[in-house]
């Protein structure tokens, strides 16, 4: 069992007040807090060892160099990944849908088909889109039922072997439900279709195992697991990222330039151009130290509580209907209030000190499933308390008085 205060004590934004009442923070589904020792490797790496990578002999550089490497190296066994060079370091999880999405645009050709499920935020929709335009490929989408769980029997239908591509994320950011991946990619795999999982919801609930799961590509931003902003990870197959083109041209991607030709760098570097966020890269590998050792089967058991306690509780309200009731389900509650719009709710809880995020969540294609403007979105982390779930459920029906 996690001694929750304990924990809480790690993140030091959790202490603070907002509009004079005690931050509730529900907001973890658009990005996660950071404990003491992530903030503390942030200033330590601009304090001790700043300086550019993979570029100067002098010291500072090795130094750097040498920590963004062991980082690159702690991300591999977080994700089991077989090869360190298997893992590029990206901005976020839309960079690295990006970079394989730009990359199939040599490979995709007309008539081919690009399968993309209904549960998607936009970052896994739009480059897709962007692809068929490109190419000319067909986009294809694998439908939902009310649960918000993706219908199989019609997956099976939409493969073939025009499928050169199925994306589809781990878990879903507005409903929480928990994709059959491993089904996915051995079915997948059958057609001799690739495929990316989008796990930017998943990383902080769990520990992917790539080699395990067999995906081509697996996608994920730092910030959502603790870690800071602007960093993320593309984990390819060697062979694909030895197959696809690099996504930007510039330095560090390169073996020799000459105005006739140049020829790019070996993995992981011919898909890093430019000067990363080093200090990022870095603070990641502390991050997932940091929720390895809070354990993720203490993380998921803490988790799933806090999503039974707030269902149960949010069901006593009268004229509030839940979004998302698949049966593997992480903790992310999607709701709304019956004649209520869910902004003007979401407003009146932060006044309260709640914070949760209102509209589509970037998934505006859920939204028009279920024919609703967006809903208010609760999404807990291991941080986060049954007492703090009580004090949204207060916020809510006080929200509900007012605007009623
Ligand atoms: N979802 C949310 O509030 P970036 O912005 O690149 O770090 O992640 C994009 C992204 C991609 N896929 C999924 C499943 C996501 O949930 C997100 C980010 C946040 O739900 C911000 S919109």
């Amino acid at each position: 069992m996690l001694d929750i205060q304990k924990i809480r004590a790690d993140f030091p934004i959790l202490s603070r007040t907002v509009n004079g009442k005690p931050l509730v923070y529900f907001d973890n589904g658009a990005t996660s807090q950071k404990p003491q020792i992530v903030i503390d490797a942030i200033s330590k790496y601009y304090q001790e060892i700043n300086a550019n990578i993979h570029r100067g002999v002098h010291t500072l550089s090795q130094l750097a160099t040498d920590a963004y490497e062991i980082s690159r190296g702690k991300i591999q066994n977080h994700i089991n990944a077989k090869f360190a060079h298997e893992v590029i370091f990206t901005s976020g999880t839309t960079h690295g849908i990006n970079l394989v999405t730009n990359g199939f645009a040599s490979i995709v050709k007309p008539g081919d088909e690009v399968l993309v499920s209904a549960l998607e935020h936009h970052s896994n929709i739009v480059p897709w889109q962007m692809l068929c335009e490109k190419t000319g490929a067909t986009l294809k989408v694998i439908p939902m039922n009310e649960n918000g769980e993706l219908i199989m029997d019609e997956y099976d239908k939409l493969l073939s072997d025009k499928t050169k591509i199925v994306t589809v994320n781990h878990i879903s950011n507005a409903l929480g439900t928990v994709n059959p991946v491993k089904y996915m990619i051995d079915k997948a795999h059958e057609f001799g279709a690739a495929i990316l999982i989008d796990g930017a919801q998943a990383v902080p609930h769990l520990k992917p195992d790539v080699q395990a799961l067999d995906c081509d590509f697996y996608v994920f931003s730092g910030h959502k697991m603790c870690g800071p902003t602007g960093v993320g990870i593309l984990y390819g197959k060697e062979a694909w990222l030895n197959k696809l083109p690099p996504y930007q041209g510039g330095g560090e991607m390169i073996k020799e330039v000459s105005f006739e030709k140049t020829t790019y760098a070996d993995l992981p570097h011919k898909f890093e151009a430019g000067t990363p966020d080093i200090a990022g890269g870095i603070v990641l590998g502390t991050a997932v130290d940091y929720l390895n050792s809070v354990g993720f089967d203490n993380i998921q058991q803490q988790e799933l509580e806090l999503l039974e306690y707030a269902t149960k509780r949010l069901l006593e309200i009268e004229g509030l209907k839940i979004y998302g009731t698949a049966k593997e389900k992480t903790s992310v509650v999607s709701f709304n209030i019956e004649g209520i719009h869910p902004y003007d709710i979401g407003t009146i809880v932060d006044k309260l000190g709640i914070a949760v995020r209102t509209g589509h969540h970037c998934a505006q294609p859920i939204m028009t499933f279920f024919d609703i403007p967006g809903t208010i979105r609760a999404s807990f982390s291991f941080y986060n308390t049954k007492e703090e779930i009580d004090l949204m459920i207060e916020a809510l029906k006080k929200a509900q008085m007012m605007l009623s």
